[in-house]
């Protein structure tokens, strides 16, 4: 494809396809086509979702040994501290939306943090995008993971009920500045 940089080379390593399918749209439009390779990464625990991208990556890279991207994100809800940041995944299996919901009141301000790392032979680079906003006060939308509860900030809708997230989100924020870096190294 004329003008169409071929990533095909470059895997997004994940064992989630909502992850990848979303990736995959917003490096489309940057005009880099990625492929996905699932696994079960290893997930340190650590408060930096940076650091915990980085042993992924080098977890994938052990495994996998083409160059690669992983993703870590968070959820940061500011009335419990930031919770569940790092442990989004492991709380949107137990708790839930749900579970959440019931743990608001009246400040609701959160933000999504994306964390892009990518690693080839020759060492890791990582990317970082944030997004603020709240979290509803009931689900609205069918969506996966926190998408039916978060509000990017200046929007009405959730996520889930959001046409335009891959082009306001932190996967997208954090997936431009790879982008940049990558078409230029
Ligand atoms: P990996 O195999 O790539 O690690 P994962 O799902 O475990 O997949 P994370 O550790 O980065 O990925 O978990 C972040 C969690 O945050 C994820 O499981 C979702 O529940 C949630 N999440 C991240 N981005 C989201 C988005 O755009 N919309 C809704 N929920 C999101």
């Amino acid at each position: 494809m004329v003008g169409t940089h071929k990533l095909s080379d470059v895997f997004f390593v994940s064992s989630n396809i909502h992850k990848f399918k979303e990736a995959k749209e917003i490096l489309d439009s940057f005009g880099l086509s990625i492929q996905f390779f699932k696994l079960n990464l290893e997930e340190i625990q650590s408060n930096s979702i940076k650091q915990i991208a980085i042993k992924k990556a080098q977890d994938a890279f052990s495994k996998c040994k083409k160059p690669l991207i992983v993703e870590d994100d968070g959820i940061f809800i500011d009335s419990l501290g930031g919770f569940p940041g790092p442990y989004s995944s492991y709380v949107q299996k137990t708790i839930g939306n749900k579970g959440i919901l019931n743990l608001l009141k009246y400040n609701r301000g959160a933000k999504f943090v994306s964390t892009i790392t990518y690693c080839d032979k020759n060492g890791l680079e990582s990317f970082e995008g944030k997004l603020d906003g709240t979290i509803s006060k009931s689900q609205k939308g069918k969506g996966w993971g926190y998408d039916p509860i978060f509000i990017p900030k200046n929007m009405q809708k959730t996520f889930a009920q959001l046409d335009e997230k891959n082009i306001i989100s932190h996967r997208y924020k954090a997936l431009k500045k790879f982008s940049n870096w990558y078409l230029h190294k």
